[in-house]
């Protein structure tokens, strides 16, 4: 009896050593920043800091354009692009090891979204659970295809306008597909049964009045909620029902994706009038309304209106080319309630009531866990300068790491909120593509093609700076001993 039981428990154990001895699939980067967005390479990836065109170069592949991040598969390297001459989509494969396209499939479609000169209809990352992978195209929809890239199933989604084009990517929770269908016209949460594209639930967010309804988020899942990030609030949904749990108000345009790590979200609220610098020519609102009230009616009207004034500036963000917002008769008309052609001392209150909205932003921490509105209860801390607008933070050795643009980086202790350092990386420009932290380095990205390497620590230590000479707006991924950088053209592995 007592041999038999041994046996038994050799034979378990035996079977638990093969189980765990077994090629393990690789799922910490089967979606957008890897598990749950986090940006954080597993613990045993190895990626090099030293590393350029000629150093440390494994494979370089060229690709067709987009900006989604690569999924890693298996040993394969999974993303998107966009043929926009042959009004196509593309879902690519590239394997890991030797660079080859494995293979590539394509939709095509009658219309592309119009986008931002720096983004591309391309922009969603894929998502994969191992056994399919998922993409997502604003004027396509959803579509499931399986490792050789073969269609399973596709489901059209009605095309709504985002403003400067599309950001978010699609997630998985068990057998749920989500999607944050955010938009000017009618915006949405989304979630379909990821093994045939059939709708669970969704849910209409809401549409502010004169603000354009914006998010370019991913969403990201805690416990039994799934949470999106979107303009001026972040929300918490019961996964099951689709019944909204919680929400928190800020200024926000939705850009970055949060990241969540022992119960507390953290995220890069961002918006147009969010700090000093934003602030543009026009401070005092009333002075320039009583400067240009010539006839001294007490009121504005359409030729009394100076237009082109900057109302918000993108300081050290020029070299995308919108580094500033200028405000025209046609937006403050919106707030002629009595319709006199005219815009009153009254009217124009409202008016500036909704810019002091375009304000109140932050790098904040939530304490998640209640239900209802917990603006007031659950803010750890914020931080209010320095903020970054499309790259999201990364939470690394219980510090909060974020870059801006002109290479502005902050670090925040995660838990007190207490900035440990605000340096500059020596790369000026716009960031686009999300920060990555693998082997105690974290990998800052500047659109014009710089990587900046700092160690995670509380003293700010830069480890190399590498130029690549191309764009780069998609996060880099990295695993095992590997880097991937998607440029404009390009995807490049380097270490080994
Ligand atoms: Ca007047
Ligand atoms: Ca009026």
């Amino acid at each position: 009896m007592k041999l038999f039981k041994m046996k038994k428990t050799t034979v378990l154990i035996v079977s638990f050593l093969l189980l765990f001895s077994c090629k393990q699939p690789n799922t910490e980067w089967f979606q957008f920043r890897g598990t749950n967005a986090l940006g954080i390479a597993s613990k045993s990836a190895t990626p090099p800091t030293n590393f350029g065109p000629d150093k440390n170069l494994i494979w370089k592949t060229e690709i067709p354009r987009g900006l989604s991040s690569p999924i890693l598969v298996d040993e394969n390297l999974v993303a998107t692009g966009a043929d926009t001459e042959n009004k196509k989509y593309m879902v690519w494969c590239v394997n890991s090891k030797n660079g080859k396209i494995s293979w590539q499939t394509e939709i095509e479609v009658n219309q592309f979204e119009k986008v931002h000169s720096a983004s591309s209809p391309a922009a969603a990352t894929p998502v994969s659970d191992g056994e399919y992978i998922y993409c997502y195209f604003s004027t396509f929809g959803l579509v499931c295809l399986n490792l050789e890239g073969n269609k399973i199933w596709e489901k059209t989604i009605e095309f709504k306008p985002v403003l400067q084009g599309s950001g978010t990517s699609p997630v998985i929770h068990e057998n749920k597909l989500i999607l944050n269908h955010d938009n000017l016209v009618q915006p949405k949460l989304m979630v379909f049964d990821k093994t045939n594209g059939e709708l669970i639930w969704d849910y209409a967010f809401k549409i502010r009045p004169m603000i354009p309804s914006t998010s370019w988020s991913t969403p990201v899942i805690w416990k039994n909620q799934v949470i999106i990030h979107r303009l001026n609030e972040i929300i918490g949904f019961d996964l099951e029902t689709g019944k909204q749990i919680w929400n928190f108000d800020i200024g926000t345009s939705g850009c970055g994706t949060p990241v969540i790590l022992n119960d507390i979200l953290y995220v890069n609220a961002w918006m147009i009038r969010g700090e000093k610098s934003f602030l543009g020519d026009v401070i005092d609102f009333q002075q320039l309304f009583s400067k240009n009230d010539k006839n001294l009616d007490n009121s504005l009207s359409a030729e009394e209106f100076p237009n082109g004034i900057v109302f918000s500036e993108r300081p050290e963000g020029e070299d995308l080319g919108d580094a500033s917002n200028s405000l025209y008769w046609g937006m403050v008309k919106a707030f002629d309630y009595d319709k006199n052609n005219l815009i009153s001392t009254g009217e124009w209150k409202e008016f500036m009531s909704l810019m002091a909205d375009y304000g109140n932003h932050g790098l904040v921490a939530i304490q998640l866990g209640d239900t209802g509105n917990i603006t007031l209860s659950a803010q750890k801390w914020r931080i209010k300068e320095n903020i970054p607008e499309t790259p999201s933070v990364v939470v690394d050795n219980r510090l909060v790491f974020m870059a801006k643009n002109g290479g502005t980086v902050t670090c925040v202790d995660a838990s007190s909120g207490q900035v440990v350092f605000v340096e500059k990386l020596g790369v000026a420009g716009t960031y686009l593509a999300s920060p990555l932290a693998a082997n105690q380095n974290i990998y800052f990205t500047s659109f014009n093609g710089k990587i900046t390497i700092i160690k995670n620590t509380p003293q700010f230590e830069i480890v190399n700076q590498i130029d690549l000479k191309e764009r780069i707006g998609a996060s880099p991924i990295a695993f095992d001993k590997k880097l991937i950088i998607r440029t404009e053209n390009n995807l490049y592995a380097f270490g080994k």
